[in-house]
């Protein structure tokens, strides 16, 4: 595996490559040209440009993350054909730079749901948290506003507020989409993009939904494994692959995470690994990434993905905020360096015991 960090670019994030870099065992970053809107094509200059700035700081550029899906793509409207081929075009540019990994979701309005961003920890660090009790006695207009006045001035991904603006248009126009439709329509995009990710050898890397159930009554597909199996068996290429995110899947404790990892085996192409504390159900917080610190075992999770020999890159997902620092909220630099730094210690005494194991 590479270990590696998201990362917004230099005109939205607060995290510098140069402090990257310095995080011991971080060789990459995965990135996005955030300043695009779904749908855009991205020009092989803006792509060449990004991965030149992120090389002259000693890092690799080890993925993208993500080139969001037009929503026109996820509903099945009349004109989705030109957006796919934009985003063929975008994935042709990402080859011609000698991009292999493309990270996306297909979850409908919202990206990823959270009713708080500053709850505080015992140990005083704010975090991420989500309150399904938060979610059914809220309008999702009502929630935009509290979210993006919780967000410390930053755009947060998925929340974009040109994009929350037309909410309740975005709610109309998916009233039609269920389950089926979404299966349908993802099916459609994916066999439109596989000859170009064949040709290029770009693994595409769906992200789950968070949390992994239906908010706001939309519909909601990639949250377990049967789903993940239907979606691989519908489009048979192994450049259909997955994002594992612990994070994500386990908002639902139903979903065996080790379990999952290895009926995963050769699909995973990325990795985010993070810890939860599940309070009582329908409530959860973020949480450092120890596994004394949430409800997850991180030895089991990072041990999966090595007895299925991943070899992709890997992120630390979400920190906490802790030591004052001030950063898009899930994004700063403090709690997901020691992420890092924890789960390339998990995984060097893992490669270390197996090999000792093996000589005996
Ligand atoms: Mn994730």
């Amino acid at each position: 595996m590479e270990m590696t960090l998201r990362w917004y670019g230099s005109k939205s994030d607060s995290v510098t490559l140069k402090q990257i870099r310095q995080i011991p065992g971080v060789t990459g970053v995965i990135t996005t040209l955030y300043e695009t809107a779904p749908g855009d094509l991205w020009s092989r200059e803006e792509i060449h440009a990004r991965k030149a700035e992120v090389n002259a700081a000693g890092l690799n550029l080890s993925g993208i993350e993500s080139v969001n899906i037009h929503d026109s793509i996820k509903i099945g409207s009349p004109d989705r054909d030109k957006y796919i081929d934009n985003y063929i075009k975008t994935l042709e540019h990402l080859g011609e730079e000698d991009i292999h990994l493309v990270c996306y979701n297909f979850m409908p309005v919202f990206d990823w749901t959270r009713t708080e961003l500053a709850r505080v920890r015992p140990d005083g660090s704010t975090v991420l948290a989500y309150s399904q009790k938060a979610v059914d006695s809220i309008d999702p207009v009502k929630m935009f506003d509290s979210i993006s006045s919780d967000s410390n001035g930053f755009v947060l991904p998925g929340w974009e507020p040109e994009r929350m603006a037309k909410i309740k248009e975005l709610f109309e126009m998916y009233k039609d989409v269920d389950e089926e439709t979404l299966f349908a329509n993802l099916k459609y995009f994916l066999e439109a993009i596989m000859p170009v990710c064949d040709k290029y050898d770009i693994n595409m890397a769906i992200h789950p939904d968070d949390p992994a159930w239906s908010v706001f009554g939309l519909p909601r597909i990639i949250i377990n494994l049967p789903n993940l199996q239907r979606m691989m068996k519908m489009v048979d290429n192994r450049h259909n692959g997955v994002t594992f995110c612990s994070g994500s899947y386990g908002t639902n404790p139903d979903n065996d995470l080790p379990g999952m990892i290895r009926a995963l085996e050769g699909r995973i192409h990325f990795a985010h690994v993070r810890n939860l504390q599940h309070n009582f159900p329908g409530d959860f917080e973020e949480s450092a990434h120890l596994s004394s610190d949430g409800s997850f075992d991180m030895y089991e999770i990072m041990k999966a993905l090595y007895d299925i020999h991943f070899t992709g890159p890997i992120r630390p997902d979400h920190g906490r905020m802790i030591w004052d620092e001030v950063a898009m909220p899930g994004y700063g630099l403090y709690d997901r360096a020691l992420g890092a730094t924890y789960l390339n210690g998990l995984w060097e005494a893992i490669v270390k015991g197996e090999k000792c194991h093996a000589a005996k």
